[in-house]
C-alpha cells in the first residue's frame, strides 16, 4: 500500500511506514485484505431470526422479500433501527456513568470529584425549571439528580430536557407522538420491535427510530455533557496541541484513550502527584506526559489543554512510536487490534472498566469511589515500562496548536460580551449575510475512505462560503492538524466569515469537544431559535450538519437526533438503505414533509459542502433573508 493514498495525516503516514517495515499489520493493512460486502453495505440482509439470514438483491430490492416476508422497506428500517439502539445506549450509558459520579458527589461518598462549576449546576437546574433563586448547591444539586435520572428510568412522560427544545419543534414531536419517556424505555422498545414478527411497517419503525435517537441526543448524551461541566469545569478557550510530536522521549508516556472524563480526571490528579513525578525521575524520566485521544482526549483538550495525540484511524499508529510507556483504556472505539499492537511495541495496556475488557490487555477496574488507585496502579507500570524501554522509538515531528474548549455557554460570552452574553450577534450575523450559515461537522475517521481528507476538505470549502463551523470528536481533530483552529485560519474564510471572525479574535473553525457534546449543538440550535429572527423551530435554521467519514453505530444515533430535531445532515463513506426504496425516500424526503431535518448522502467533501450550502441557502429563502 502507498500510505499516502490512506491518509493526509503526516505522522500518521510515517507510522503506518514504520508499521510496515517493522512487519506488523494496522487497520489500513487489514482492510486491504478485507472487501465489504455488498449486500451488507446496502442494508439488504437480514439476520433477525434462524430461518436466515436472508439476503436481498440490492440491485432489485423488491424482487423478492426475506424468507418470514420481510420486505427491504422492514429490513432496512430495522437494521437501522439496531443501529440507532446501540449508538443510543453507548451514549446514555456514558451519560448513566456520571450520573452515577454525580449521585455519589451529592450524597458526599466521592471525596475525588466534587461540584466544580457551580454556576452552570444553577443554569442547567433553572433550564428544567428547577427552583433556583436562595437554595444552598447541594439542595439544587439533590433535585438535579433526581430530575436528570428520569432521562434514563421514566416509564411514562417526558425527559426533562424536552424542556429546552424550541416549543415549536416541541409541537411537531407531540404531533408525530416522537417525544421520548425514558431511554431505557425507548432502547428496550426499540429491541422488542425489530424482534422477528413485530413491527413491520418502515414508518413506524423510523417514528422509534426517532424517539430513542432524541433520547440519545436530548437526553443521556446531554446528561452527560451537562455533568461533565459540572464536574470537571465547563470549557472555555485554551491553546492546546494536537498530534503525536507531544509524546516526549525523555519522559513517561500516558494516553489514556475511550470516552468517559472520570477516567482521565484521575488520571490527570495521579500525574501531578509529586510522589510519582517522583517515581518517574527515579526511574531516570525527565517527568510524565499525560496524552488523551479519541473522544476522551477530545474532553480534555478543550476543558484542561491536554494534549491529543490522535483521532480513531491513528489510534494505531500511535502506538507503532514505541513511545508509548502505558495506554488505560475505558469503553468505546477502541480496536481490538491495539492489545496485540502494544504487544509488539512493549507499551503497557490497561482496560479499565467492567464493561470493556479485551483479550490480552491487563484489567485494572476503575472505582469512582477509589478512583486513584487504579490511576496510581498505571502509572507505576508506565513508570516500570519506561525503565525497560526496547522498543526501538520514532516520534513524529507534528504539533499542531490550535484554540480548542467553545462551549455554548462560551459562543454566548463570546460575541455578545461579558455583560449581555447572547446569541445575538450570531443572529444579527447570519441576518446581515455576514455568516451565510452553521454546520456542525463532526464524527469518526474511517479506513474506506482517505483518513481526515474528507473532514478537511469539507470544511474548508464551508469557511470559504462564509458557513461558520462547530466541531466535535475525531473531526475536531483531523482539522486541528490542518491548522484550522488558529485565529489567523479566517484568512481561509469568505470575507463575511473572515470580518466576523478577526473582529472577536476567534477561528472559524470552533471545538467544541467530544461526541456526547453534540449536544452543545443541540442548546446552540435551541438557543438559535429563541434569540428570534431566525424562524420558530429548528427545522427552520440556516443550519446542517454533516460526518464525512463516520464508521460507528454512535454516529447513526447522532445523525438521527439532528435530523429528528430538525437539522439536515449528510454523511459520508456509505449509507445503509439503498436508493429509490420507500425506506430511503423516507429518511430522505419524507420527514422533512413532517417537519423534521431529512438525511443525505455524499462521498465527495466538495459535494457534501455544497449540498449543506444548498440547504441553508434554501432556509435563508425562506426566511427571507
Ligand atoms: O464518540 S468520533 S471514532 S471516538 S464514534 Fe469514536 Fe467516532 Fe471518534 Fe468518540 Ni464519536
Ligand atoms: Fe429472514 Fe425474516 Fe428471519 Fe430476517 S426475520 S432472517 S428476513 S426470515
Amino acid at each position: 500500500i502507498n500510505f499516502r493514498d490512506v491518509s493526509i495525516c503526516e505522522a500518521t503516514i510515517q507510522m503506518l511506514e514504520k508499521a510496515a517495515k517493522d512487519g506488523v499489520e494496522t487497520a489500513f493493512t487489514r482492510a486491504a485484505e478485507m472487501k465489504p460486502c455488498p449486500i451488507g453495505a446496502d442494508s439488504a440482509c437480514c439476520k433477525h431470526c434462524f430461518m436466515g439470514p436472508c439476503r436481498l438483491n440490492s440491485k432489485d430490492p423488491y424482487a423478492k422479500t426475506g424468507i418470514c416476508g420481510a420486505t427491504i422497506d422492514t429490513i432496512a428500517a430495522r437494521n437501522f433501527a439496531r443501529m440507532v439502539a446501540s449508538g443510543a445506549a453507548a451514549h446514555t450509558d456514558h451519560g448513566m456513568s456520571m450520573l452515577d459520579v454525580f449521585r455519589e458527589v451529592v450524597n458526599g461518598r466521592i471525596k475525588d470529584y466534587q461540584i466544580k462549576d457551580e454556576t452552570k449546576l444553577r443554569n442547567v437546574a433553572a433550564s428544567i425549571g428547577i427552583e433556583v433563586e436562595g437554595r444552598e448547591t447541594m439542595d439544587i444539586a439533590k433535585d438535579l439528580y433526581e430530575e436528570l435520572e428520569r432521562t434514563y428510568t421514566q416509564v411514562e412522560g417526558e425527559i426533562p430536557f424536552a424542556k429546552r427544545v424550541p416549543p415549536k419543534t416541541l409541537e411537531t414531536w407531540h404531533k408525530l407522538g416522537i417525544v421520548p419517556r425514558g431511554a431505557m424505555r425507548e432502547i428496550m422498545e426499540i429491541m422488542h420491535r425489530t424482534h422477528i414478527g413485530v413491527d413491520q411497517e418502515y414508518n413506524n419503525i423510523v417514528k422509534q427510530c426517532s424517539r430513542t435517537a432524541l433520547s440519545d441526543g436530548w437526553g443521556g448524551s446531554m446528561v452527560a455533557t451537562e455533568l461533565s461541566d459540572i464536574l470537571f469545569g465547563t470549557p472555555k478557550p485554551i491553546v492546546a496541541g494536537v498530534n503525536m510530536g507531544y509524546l516526549k522521549e525523555d519522559e513517561v508516556n500516558i494516553i489514556v484513550h475511550g470516552h468517559e472524563p472520570n477516567l482521565f480526571e484521575s488520571m490527570i490528579s495521579s500525574v501531578n502527584d509529586p510522589a510519582n513525578i517522583e517515581k518517574a525521575k527515579a526511574a531516570g524520566a525527565k517527568g510524565i506526559n499525560l496524552l488523551g485521544m479519541c473522544c476522551s482526549g477530545a474532553e480534555v483538550l478543550g476543558r484542561h489543554g491536554i494534549p491529543h495525540a490522535g483521532n480513531f484511524m491513528s489510534t494505531e499508529a500511535v502506538i507503532v512510536t514505541g513511545a508509548v510507556d502505558a495506554m488505560a483504556v475505558d469503553v468505546q472505539c477502541i480496536m481490538q487490534a491495539l492489545s496485540k499492537l502494544s504487544e509488539c511495541y512493549g507499551t503497557r495496556f490497561f482496560t479499565t472498566n467492567p464493561r470493556a475488557k479485551i483479550d490480552g490487555a491487563t484489567h485494572i477496574e476503575f472505582h469512582e469511589h477509589t478512583p486513584r488507585e487504579c490511576t496510581d496502579k498505571i502509572v507505576e507500570m508506565a513508570v516500570n515500562r519506561f525503565q525497560n524501554r526496547t522498543a526501538r522509538i520514532e516520534i513524529p515531528n507534528r504539533r499542531d496548536l490550535g484554540i480548542h474548549g467553545f462551549s455554548h455557554e462560551y459562543v454566548n460570552y463570546m460575541l455578545g460580551g461579558k455583560f449581555r452574553g447572547s446569541y445575538t450577534p450570531l443572529n444579527e450575523n447570519i441576518i446581515n449575510g455576514r455568516i451565510r450559515g452553521v454546520a456542525g461537522v463532526v464524527g469518526c475517521t474511517n479506513i474506506r475512505v482517505k483518513h481526515d481528507y474528507v473532514h478537511v476538505e469539507c470544511v474548508k470549502e464551508l469557511i470559504k462560503n462564509n458557513v461558520l463551523v462547530v466541531q466535535t470528536g475525531c473531526s475536531q481533530i483531523s482539522l486541528a492538524k490542518a491548522g484550522l483552529m488558529k485565529p489567523d485560519a479566517a484568512v481561509l474564510a469568505g470575507d463575511g466569515l473572515r470580518e466576523v471572525c478577526e473582529t472577536v479574535g476567534m477561528p472559524p473553525v470552533l471545538s467544541l469537544g467530544s461526541c456526547v457534546d453534540n449536544s452543545r449543538i443541540l442548546i446552540a440550535c435551541a438557543e438559535m431559535v429563541r434569540t428570534g429572527g431566525l424562524g420558530d423551530s429548528i427545522a427552520d435554521l440556516p443550519v446542517a450538519g454533516a460526518a464525512p467519514e463516520y464508521m460507528s453505530e454512535k454516529a447513526i444515533s447522532i445523525g438521527h437526533y439532528f435530523v429528528a430535531s430538525g437539522v439536515y445532515t449528510i454523511f459520508g463513506v456509505t449509507f445503509p438503505s439503498i436508493e429509490g426504496t420507500k425506506f430511503h425516500k423516507l429518511l430522505f424526503e419524507g420527514l422533512e414533509e413532517q417537519g423534521l431535518g431529512k438525511w443525505d448522502f455524499a462521498v465527495d467533501p466538495i459535494e457534501m459542502a455544497h449540498k449543506m450550502i444548498a440547504h441553508i441557502d434554501k432556509k435563508r429563502m425562506a426566511l427571507g433573508i
